[in-house]
């Protein structure tokens, strides 16, 4: 049987990352996590951008403007959601996940959740490059997989509406399918 796997070399590839600054002391963490693993799998700095935002809520659509871009063959989506006295936090944890997660197929580049959810400071300190890991590292291996794998079938399929110059696209991701004037 003919197997697929992504290969783990960035050499010549170029790397989307997009941050939210809400729990920056955290949040760097993963971005070094991050550009460290690409820089050591073979990808030059100067093939990294980095993107911030306000926070995990504003990650989807600053992703989704870097995989129209053309300029890259992932996006590596970052943020640290910490749990509060109030709904607040799955409010933003399910939109930051449902928006990630519509971008690759609205794009054809593959888009990594590289999002810590952690129930307190302990929690996030311990994905963010102590106990468990470092979530941003996760991230970064998971996009160089896919966008070896990509290479490998042939390239990821672009969607039909593209065609529009992404306008139909923006509106999938944005979950707002039906019914919109674009300007
Ligand atoms: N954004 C985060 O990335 N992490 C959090 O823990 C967080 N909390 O808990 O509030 C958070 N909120 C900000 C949100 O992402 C938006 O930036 C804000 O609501 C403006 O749209």
């Amino acid at each position: 049987m003919k197997e697929y796997r992504g290969s783990l070399n960035a050499t010549g590839k170029r790397f989307a990352l997009v941050a939210g600054r809400f729990n920056e002391a955290y949040t760097r963490l993963l971005v070094d996590g991050a550009r460290d693993t690409l820089e050591r799998a073979g990808a030059r700095d100067e093939d990294l951008e980095l993107v911030w935002v306000p926070g995990s809520f504003e990650v989807p659509a600053a992703a989704l403007a870097a995989a129209r871009s053309g300029r890259f063959d992932a996006v590596i989506c970052l943020g640290v959601l910490i749990r509060g006295a109030t709904s607040h936090y799955d409010l933003v944890a399910s939109e930051a996940a449902a928006g990630i997660g519509r971008v690759f197929p609205a794009t054809g580049v593959p888009a990594v959740f590289g999002i810590v959810t952690a129930e307190n400071l302990e929690q996030a300190a311990e994905r963010c490059g102590s106990k468990a890991g470092n979530r941003g590292r996760d991230a970064a291996l998971a996009a160089v997989e896919m966008a070896n794998l990509g290479a490998s079938l042939g390239g990821w399929p672009k969607p039909a509406d593209t065609r529009d110059n992404g306008k139909e696209s923006a509106q999938v991701v944005l979950g707002r399918r039906a019914t919109v004037e674009q300007g």
